[in-house]
C-alpha cells in the first residue's frame, strides 16, 4: 500500500461506523484525477486525461473514505444532478490551480456555488491550491484572496498548498479534512446513519 494511502487509512480508521463522504470538485484541468491516484497509487506515474463533458467518478480510496470526484463549470444544465451527490458529503476538496490566473474568476464562481447549496450547509471544505511547482503559480493566501474565502463565514475552511504531481501537501489536506470531519461530525445533526444512501 502506498505511503498516502496507509497515512489515510490511520487518521481517517476511527471512522468506521459513519464512512466519510468526500467529494472532490474544481474546474477541470485542476488535477483532481492526478490527486485520486496519487491517493490510490501513490508514487506510481499515472497519465491523466482531461476529463470531457460531465464525468462522475465515485472511488473508495480506502475502508473509510469514499470520494465523489468531478468537474464544476460550463456544465449549467447538469448543475440540477448536483444536489443529489452532495447529499449525506461531509467534506468538501475544491480543487484549484494555482497556476492559471486567467481561470481563477470562474473557479471563485463555482466555489460560491457550492457553497451556496443547501445540501452542503456548514460542510468543511479544504482548498487544495494545486500546482504550487509551477513558476508564477500564486501562493495560498493569493489564492485566498481571489476566492474570497475570507467571506466565507459559515463553515470551516482552510487553503492548503498542493503538487499533486510529485504527490506534496496531499497528507497534509487528507489530515486537516479529517479533522474538519471529526469535529463536522460532533456538531451537526448531519451526522446520522439514515446519511448513508
Ligand atoms: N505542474 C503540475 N501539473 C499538474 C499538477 N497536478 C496535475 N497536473 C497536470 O495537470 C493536468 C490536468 O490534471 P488532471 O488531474 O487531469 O485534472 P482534472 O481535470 O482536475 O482531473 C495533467 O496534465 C496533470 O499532469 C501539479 O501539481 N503540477
Ligand atoms: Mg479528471
Amino acid at each position: 500500500m502506498g505511503k498516502i494511502l496507509s497515512r489515510l487509512q490511520e487518521i481517517f480508521g476511527e471512522f468506521h461506523l459513519t464512512p466519510a463522504r468526500l467529494i472532490m470538485v474544481g474546474l477541470d484541468g485542476a488535477g483532481k484525477t492526478t490527486i485520486l491516484y496519487k491517493i490510490k497509487l501513490d508514487d506510481e506515474d499515472i497519465e491523466t486525461l482531461p476529463t470531457v463533458g460531465f464525468n462522475v467518478e465515485t472511488v473508495t480510496v480506502c475502508k473509510n473514505v469514499t470520494f465523489t470526484v468531478w468537474d464544476v463549470g460550463g456544465q449549467e444544465k447538469l448543475r440540477r444532478l448536483w444536489s443529489m451527490y452532495f447529499k449525506g458529503s461531509h467534506g468538501i476538496l475544491f480543487v484549484v490551480d494555482s497556476s492559471d490566473k486567467e481561470r481563477m474568476t470562474e473557479a471563485r464562481d463555482e466555489l460560491q456555488k457550492i457553497c451556496k447549496a443547501e445540501e452542503l450547509k456548514g460542510v468543511p471544505m479544504i482548498v487544495i491550491a494545486n500546482k504550487q511547482d509551477v513558476k508564477g503559480a500564486m501562493s495560498t493566501s493569493k489564492v485566498a484572496d481571489w476566492l474570497n474565502l475570507g467571506k466565507i463565514k459559515d463553515r470551516y475552511w482552510c487553503v492548503q498548498g498542493a503538487c499533486a504531481t510529485r504527490g506534496e501537501g496531499l497528507i497534509e489536506s487528507m489530515t486537516t479534512m479529517a479533522t474538519l470531519v471529526k469535529n463536522y461530525k460532533k456538531n451537526s445533526s448531519k451526522w446520522k446513519k439514515s446519511n448513508y444512501i
